[in-house]
């Protein structure tokens, strides 16, 4: 285990948090949380969100300790981090638990990934249990996880003769055993509908090959890749193999990742002036909303910038319209605020006159982006301007923002509270998502948008 792999504690929960981008969450087995997915957690930041949550498999009351429980603390967890669009990865009892929350949140769902995953049929490691304080005949179990019988170090050895010799732990690692035997998705298979990547050892003899191939057969999308020598637990055993055929598989099924890469960025131009623009060549995207609400940051937020547009404390920082241009194929384009109140009555009327003209006439603004503060009311400058670009005809995005500053709870109140004012003047709810620059919250939702809309364009 790499030294950098420590977990955070928050609320009930302990868990690693690696990187950015698209979420893998990683679902541990039995034994060895984090270690075992060392190389996953190392190959995978790179370029993802790696999050491992901790299951409280000795720490849960008895019976809530069964693959429902856990299950239900890892819905929990989605909630509390509120995790969308997940990737969900199990190694053994941690992919069938990825199975029940698939099945229970399927809306959060991405993907699955799964290997040596319990489920269907285990030759269960609990049965017969070893005799507790022969380690040796407990290191002849542990090999059997492994094709090559020296994975099984001295020290995973040692981590699991601890654990072993813990009466409370070996009756919860018994009764987690039993309820994964009770727990059977045989009839559940047909339900999931999401791409599903089965990797697994050819010399798997826990959960051996027919297992990987009766879930190949019944899941609607699935693809079953094999590791040659390899037993139980094939990101340990083969770490290289086993990143190369998630790496690829992942960016099959996830498409847009490449490209919401930002390689370049940089401010074109400002002014007031349309006819000083630059030429409408390509897709553009303006972000626009109450002054202070954010806009300038998200733009630097998904460019992965901290000073591209300038941010500022003060209402009324961005005055003119400002141009970036974004991996030289997309323009966004900062505009000012409305309702800031300090500004004088003239002021806003140039305002509104300038951007109103701009919205209304540019030839490549394919959306624009109405920013609102997640912790507010319903506004009556947004509504009303919501409206404007309504008759307008003129295609808008919501983008909810700074929803790290409150919790799941009220976020949700006030999306929804949102929502209903909404629908009392239109009929059919805008296109909506959340953002946070602070987190990085929802960059991801905001690129597949991008990505989608680009097709269109077409002069
Ligand atoms: N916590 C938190 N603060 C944010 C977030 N987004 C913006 N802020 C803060 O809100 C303030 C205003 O952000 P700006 O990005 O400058 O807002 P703007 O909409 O561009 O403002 P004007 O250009 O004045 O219209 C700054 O202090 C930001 O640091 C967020 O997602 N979370
Ligand atoms: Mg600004």
């Amino acid at each position: 285990m790499s030294s950098e792999h420590y977990t955070l504690k928050e609320d009930k929960f302990e868990y690693l948090e690696k990187g950015e981008g698209h979420t893998l969450l990683v679902l541990h087995g039995l034994f060895g949380a984090l270690s075992n997915f060392a190389d996953v957690i190392d190959g995978f930041s790179k370029n993802y969100r790696v999050i491992v949550p901790i299951m409280p498999l000795y720490t849960n009351p008895l019976l809530k300790t069964s693959v429902g429980g856990m299950a239900n603390y890892i819905k929990d967890f989605v909630a509390y981090k509120k995790l969308e669009n997940i990737t969900l990865l199990g190694n053994s009892l941690g992919g069938h638990v990825a199975l029940v929350c698939a099945l229970d949140i399927p809306d959060k769902i991405h993907s699955m990934v799964l290997t040596g995953s319990s489920g269907l049929y285990e030759n269960a490691f609990g049965g017969s249990f070893p005799r507790r304080e022969d380690k040796e005949y407990l290191r002849q179990k542990i090999a059997v996880t492994f094709y090559d019988q020296t994975v099984a170090t001295d020290e995973l050895v040692d981590e699991v003769y601890k654990i072993v010799n813990d009466r409370s732990k070996l009756i919860r690692i018994l009764a987690m055993a039993k309820s994964a035997i009770r727990h059977n998705m045989a009839n559940d298979l047909d339900k999931f509908k999401m791409p599903t990547c089965l990797i697994w050892g050819k010399n798997d003899s826990i959960t051996p090959p027919e297992v990987a191939e009766e879930f190949h057969k019944h899941l609607d999308d699935s693809e079953l890749h094999w590791i040659d020598k390899c037993g139980h637990a094939a990101m340990m055993e083969h770490p290289k193999e086993f990143n190369q055929i998630l790496n690829d598989w992942l960016s099959r099924k996830i498409s847009y990742l490449a490209s919401m890469k930002v390689t370049s960025s940089e401010f074109v131009i400002s002014n007031t002036d349309l006819a000083k623009c630059p030429e409408p060549s390509i897709p553009e995207y303006s972000f626009i909303g109450r002054s202070n609400v954010g806009k300038s940051s998200l733009i630097n937020m998904v460019c992965d910038r901290k000073k591209l547009a300038k941010t500022s404390q003060t209402p009324g920082k961005t005055q003119l319209i400002n141009h970036f241009i974004i991996n030289k194929e997309l323009y966004f384009v900062d505009l000012p605020g409305y309702g800031f109140a300090k500004s004088s009555k003239q002021n806003r009327n140039i305002w509104s006159k300038f951007t109103h003209n701009y919205l209304k006439t540019r030839k490549n603004l394919l959306y624009t982006f109405v920013l609102i503060d997640s912790r507010l009311k319903p506004q009556k400058p947004d509504m009303e301007f919501m409206q404007w670009l309504g008759q307008n005809r003129i295609p808008f995005v919501i983008i909810f923002t700074k929803i790290d500053k409150l919790s799941s709870s009220v976020l949700n109140k006030n999306i929804t509270a949102y929502k209903k004012e909404l629908l009392k003047t239109w009929e059919e709810l805008p296109i909506s998502i959340l953002t946070s620059s602070t987190t990085k919250y929802g960059k991801e939702e905001f690129w597949k948008i991008i990505e989608e809309t680009n097709k269109s364009f077409d002069l």
